[in-house]
């Protein structure tokens, strides 16, 4: 087992029973003309998350842990979009509708995909979703058989990874988000998001940095690897 020196409490993992989950860090939430832009928001807020992450999942691979990316989206027909998710809000373009990086939120379309920095190497499972959390609809359960600990990147911080570990949560997985590799369009979501999470005695998580993580990854298993 490894410790990591998380809030509120260490958390201790087996790297052999431990995936990273790299949640939604698509262009549609990262650049400009996307499903995030359109609904007002300001992406410069998302992109201080892609170097650390970028970092991590250098490490990540070097010591040989599992790694799992999502993506957030919908089929070409909108029949997996709920209504409600559909006509919420007042944005300047709507799920489906076309934007600068191709249809917006929709599976195949240039903006859905996931950001170069952080593409997915041959091997690591994208998982589809329709949802904000990842086992909605997905096969996230089964990919997952015989993990124990999830370490959670990506974005947003109060949205889709709140939804996914807390998700997690209920179904057993340990989770330590990493907070310099999520991300809110909102700073104060950002802060209250994380603190959420490790309040209460880590009521469905624990919360360190991604350098923390890193220096916990056992040097054993790291030699195995290379
Ligand atoms: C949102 C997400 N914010 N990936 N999606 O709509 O958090």
């Amino acid at each position: 087992m490894a410790t990591v020196p998380a809030r509120p409490a260490p958390f201790a993992f087996d790297p052999d029973t431990t995936a990273l989950l790299v949640i939604d860090m698509q262009r549609d939430f990262l650049e400009p003309g996307g499903f995030g832009e359109t609904l007002g928001n300001d992406v410069g807020q998302l992109r201080r998350v892609i170097a650390p992450t970028a970092a991590l999942l250098a490490g990540c691979r070097a010591a040989g842990l599992r790694i799992i990316h999502t993506r957030e989206g919908h089929l070409p027909d909108l029949s997996d979009c709920p209504p409600a998710k559909l006509l919420r809000g007042a944005p300047d373009l709507r799920i489906g509708d076309p934007g600068p990086n191709g249809r917006i939120l929709v599976r195949g379309e240039y903006g859905h995909d996931i950001v170069d920095e952080l593409s997915p190497l041959p091997g690591e499972p994208v998982v589809d979703k329709p949802g904000k959390g990842a086992f909605y609809a997905t096969d996230l359960a089964e990919l997952l058989t015989g993990t124990r600990s999830l370490v959670v990147a990506g974005v947003t911080t109060e949205v889709c990874v709140h939804t996914t570990v807390r998700e997690a949560n209920d179904r057993g997985f340990e989770c330590l988000v990493l907070a310099d590799c999520v991300g809110s369009y909102f700073p104060d979501f950002q802060r209250v998001g994380l603190e959420m999470i490790a309040a209460q005695g880590g009521i469905f998580g624990w919360v360190a940095t991604s350098t923390e993580f890193l220096a916990a990854l056992p040097a054993r298993h790291l030699e195995e690897i290379s």
